[in-house]
C-alpha cells in the first residue's frame, strides 16, 4: 500500500451543460492535481465531487477515469459511502478491483442510525471487500458526531485505518490524537488546516487544494517543522481566499478558477446551481490575480 499520509486534494468532476460527466475535463483535473499542485493523493467520490447527486454508475465512471488518468503516480482514496449500504459494497468492491489504495464511507446520514448501525455499516464494507477504511466524519453535514469513546470502537477492526476528520472540535481532534497515534488523521477544512497540523494531524483533505494546494502543503510543511508563525501568515492569506470562494459558490468558484488555469473543470451538477454568473466570474478573476497568480 502506499503511504497515506500528506495532502489530498477532495477531486472536483467536471460536468457537462446537461449533468452528464465531462471525461476530458475529469482528466485534466486529475492531471493539474498531480503534475501542477504536486499532491500526494487524490479523495475521489467526495463531497466536492459532487458525490451524493450521482447514480452508481456515474461514481462508478469517476473511480474507473480518475484511476486510469492518475495510475500509480499519487496515492487514491475512494469515498464509497452511502445511506444506501448495498451501493457503498458495491462502489466499495468496484474501487477495491481498480486498486484503490484505500476506501473511505462518510457515516450514513439522513436517518438517525444508531451507533452500532454505524459500526455494522463500516464492518459490512470492510468485510465484503477486504480493503482499508477511513471514516469520513463530517458532523455539519451529516448530523452525526462521533465521540473518542466510538472511535476507539470503530479502531477495534484493524482495517479502520483513521479518519478524515472535518470539524472544528479541536479538543476532540487533541483527544483523538493523543488516544490513537497511529491512526490516520486527515484534516477535512481547508480553513483551519493550521490549527490541525499543530495538533498532528498525518495529512489533509481538501477541495480549495485543486487550486491552492501549493499553499496548503507550505502550510502544512511549516507547521511539522514548528514555524507556527510562518504557517499563520500562509493561513492568512489562504483564508482570504476561502472566505472569497465560500463567498461566491464554493464548487462553481474553485471550478471557474480551474478554467482560469485553462483546466476545463465544467460545470456544476443540478440542484446546485450550475455555472457562476457574469458578476461571480469577476470575482473569480479577481481571486485568480490576487492570489493564484
Ligand atoms: O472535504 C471539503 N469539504 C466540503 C473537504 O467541501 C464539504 C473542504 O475542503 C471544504 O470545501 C473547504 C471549504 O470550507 O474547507
Amino acid at each position: 500500500m502506499k503511504n497515506l499520509k500528506g495532502i489530498f486534494s477532495a477531486l472536483l468532476v467536471s460536468f457537462n451543460e446537461d449533468g452528464s460527466i465531462n471525461e476530458q475535463g475529469l482528466r485534466q483535473i486529475v492531471r493539474h492535481n498531480i503534475d501542477k499542485m504536486k499532491v500526494d493523493g487524490l479523495y475521489v467520490g467526495g463531497s466536492t465531487g459532487e458525490n451524493f447527486m450521482l447514480s452508481t454508475e456515474e461514481k462508478k465512471e469517476i473511480f474507473r477515469i480518475a484511476k486510469d488518468e492518475a495510475g500509480d503516480a499519487v496515492a487514491l482514496i475512494a469515498q464509497v459511502g452511502s445511506v444506501n449500504l448495498k451501493e457503498a459494497v458495491e462502489l466499495g468492491k468496484y474501487a477495491t478491483a481498480l486498486g484503490y489504495d484505500s476506501l473511505s464511507a462518510v457515516t450514513p446520514f439522513y436517518y438517525k442510525f444508531s451507533f452500532p448501525e454505524i459500526k455494522n455499516f463500516y464492518e459490512t464494507i470492510i468485510r465484503e471487500t477486504g480493503s482499508p477504511m477511513i471514516v469520513y466524519s463530517i458532523p455539519f453535514l451529516t448530523g452525526v458526531n462521533i465521540g473518542v469513546a466510538q472511535f476507539a470502537e470503530l479502531f477495534e477492526n484493524p482495517k479502520i485505518i483513521g479518519v478524515k476528520f472535518t470539524a472544528g472540535d479541536f479538543y476532540l481532534l487533541e483527544r483523538l490524537r493523543k488516544a490513537f497515534p497511529n491512526h490516520l488523521i486527515y484534516a477535512g477544512f481547508d480553513e483551519m488546516m493550521l490549527p490541525a497540523a499543530v495538533l498532528g494531524i498525518d495529512g489533509a483533505i481538501g477541495s480549495t487544494f485543486n487550486v491552492n494546494g501549493l499553499r496548503a502543503r507550505q502550510i502544512f510543511e511549516l507547521a511539522q517543522q514548528g514555524k507556527v508563525k510562518e504557517a499563520f501568515e500562509l493561513q492568512n492569506v489562504t483564508n482570504d481566499l476561502i472566505e472569497g470562494i465560500l463567498g461566491n459558490g464554493l464548487y462553481q468558484t474553485i471550478k471557474g478558477l480551474l478554467e482560469e488555469e485553462g483546466v476545463k473543470a465544467g460545470y456544476c451538477r443540478e440542484p446546485m446551481t450550475k455555472s457562476l454568473t457574469d458578476a461571480q466570474q469577476k470575482v473569480v478573476k479577481e481571486l485568480k490575480a490576487k492570489f493564484l497568480s
